[in-house]
């Protein structure tokens, strides 16, 4: 996410305004998406006309082709085998690889706040000790990438019944030690693909990918999974996200 422009409408002719205002109806329609969050994705300033239409039309065939990896009918993402991994798999964050946080898992701690019967504080080997479950799912970046990998960890469902969560609370939010933060509506965090993961491809989560614990959720887009989770919040005020405040969908996925 370093090209970041943003689009100017009144610097677009007639007809160019009239395509985007089309393709915003598109997007919107089906994916939520605001134009201010297709012109970050896009990276373009989308000022001139050929730029207009390969850009926009680009994330509209993008957006089909993510419509099909999210949906189905048993609303499950679809699962794919050892043979689909990526490799190697793409990092991302709002800032470049060497800022990274590492964090010391001797000494890592999640604390659990808001709507729970207790506020209570985890160490990692407290989560490793949960049957840890794996996926091999498909991770989407909205920025028009996608990558196949190995999750393992506890399904969110099973962490926040431990944890004494009022599950009828609304939402739940992560923070994260890089200061991201995002947040599901309790239905997704129940959801049985939602999983806190800890490890990847058959090892410890590594720093790029979110050590100690990130968040993996294959009906979601990339920017709902959390990495280096350090809070789990759960409550009835919606609590955005590093993104979504920035105009992407809040829902992001099914
Ligand atoms: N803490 C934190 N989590 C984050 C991000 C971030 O910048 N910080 N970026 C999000 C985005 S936009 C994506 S696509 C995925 C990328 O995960 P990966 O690095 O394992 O590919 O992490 C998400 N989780
Ligand atoms: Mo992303």
């Amino acid at each position: 996410m370093t090209n970041k422009r943003i689009i100017r409408l009144s610097d677009l002719s007639g007809d160019q305004k009239k395509k985007v205002a089309n393709l915003e109806r598109r997007l919107l329609l089906k994916s939520g998406l605001s134009i201010g969050a297709m012109s970050l994705l896009s990276g373009c300033n989308l000022q001139d006309g050929d730029a207009v239409d390969e850009a926009l039309w680009r994330m509209s065939r993008w957006n089909d082709k993510v419509q099909s990896w999210l949906f189905n009918g048993h609303r499950l993402a679809p699962t794919y085998s050892k043979s689909d991994i990526t490799k190697p798999f793409p990092f991302n964050a709002f800032y470049p690889e060497y800022n990274i946080p590492e964090i010391d898992t001797d000494t890592y701690s999640l604390t659990v706040s808001g709507e729970v019967s207790a506020k209570t504080v985890w160490k990692l080997d407290d989560l490793i000790r949960f049957n840890q479950r794996s996926q091999i799912t498909r991770l989407i970046c909205i920025e028009g990438w996608s990558a196949v990998g190995e999750w393992a960890g506890i399904p969110l469902r099973e962490f926040l019944v431990h944890a004494g969560a009022d599950i009828k609370s609304k939402y739940v939010e992560f923070r994260c030690a890089d200061n991201y933060y995002c947040s599901l509506d309790m239905a997704s965090a129940l959801h049985p693909q939602t999983v806190l993961a800890t490890g990847f491809n058959g090892e410890s989560l590594s720093p790029e990918y979110g050590a100690p614990l990130r968040l993996r959720v294959p009906t979601k887009l990339g920017f709902k999974n959390a990495k280096h989770i350090t809070d789990i919040i759960v409550t009835n005020k919606n609590p955005g996200g590093y993104w979504e405040d920035q105009g992407y969908n809040w829902f992001s996925g099914i």
